[in-house]
């Protein structure tokens, strides 16, 4: 798909709010890609789409993801982390993304996981610190965010995993995992 059409076809799928986090999204990742030896390319694209499942209804997402033998322990956790691995499968099957690392960002952009990529480390870092993100402890992020990856991604995980231990809600197997990788 060309450029121009996949910017039309994402804005059709989201509101005009979550397209230009999509969009702030995309030139933090190109940015910390630029900075880390990263493509640059492969950057944009795994942001562009990081968030395209973000609007389906829940029952079309648990649909989608039970059709592609996805964990189904991501049913008996909270919604919002369906968005990433359904995006994965929407990059893949209807814009004909086929770049593994690219689809592990998108797959893993919510939770993280242990030993991510260079690229993975990027979308989770980039989305959560894009500009126009405004919670407690944001800008100590964005100063982790100028350093090396591994050390923004052990400060980026352990503020999502104390946020949501802070609600006492249930933390996913990768987010642990994801932490106890990068505090080790
Ligand atoms: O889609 P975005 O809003 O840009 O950001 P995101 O996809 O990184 O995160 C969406 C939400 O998912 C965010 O409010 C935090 C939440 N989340 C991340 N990891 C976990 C989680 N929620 C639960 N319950 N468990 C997790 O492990
Ligand atoms: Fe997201
Ligand atoms: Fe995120
Ligand atoms: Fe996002």
């Amino acid at each position: 798909m060309e450029p121009a059409n996949l910017i039309q076809e994402l804005q059709q799928r989201m509101p005009q709010q979550r397209f230009q986090h999509v969009l702030r999204v995309t030139e933090t990742a190109k940015s910390l890609a630029s900075m880390h030896g990263e493509s640059i390319e492969a950057a944009e694209t795994a942001a562009l789409f990081h968030d395209i499942a973000k609007f389906m209804e829940p029952e079309e997402m648990r649909e989608l993801l039970i059709a592609h033998q996805e964990n189904p322990l991501l049913f008996e956790f909270h919604k919002e982390l369906w968005h990433a691995p359904a995006g994965a499968i929407i990059a893949r099957e209807e814009f004909g993304v086929d770049r593994e690392d690219i689809l592990n960002a998108i797959r893993f952009h919510t939770t993280g996981r242990a030993n991510m990529s260079k690229l993975e480390m990027i979308i989770y870092i980039a989305d959560m610190t894009e500009p126009a993100r405004n919670f407690p402890g944001v800008d100590e992020l964005r100063l982790y965010a100028e350093g090396p990856l591994d050390q923004a991604m052990r400060a980026c995980i352990t503020h999502t995993v104390t946020h949501l231990i802070g609600k006492q809600v249930p933390v996913y197997p990768d987010s642990i995992e994801c932490y106890n990788y990068f505090v080790k």
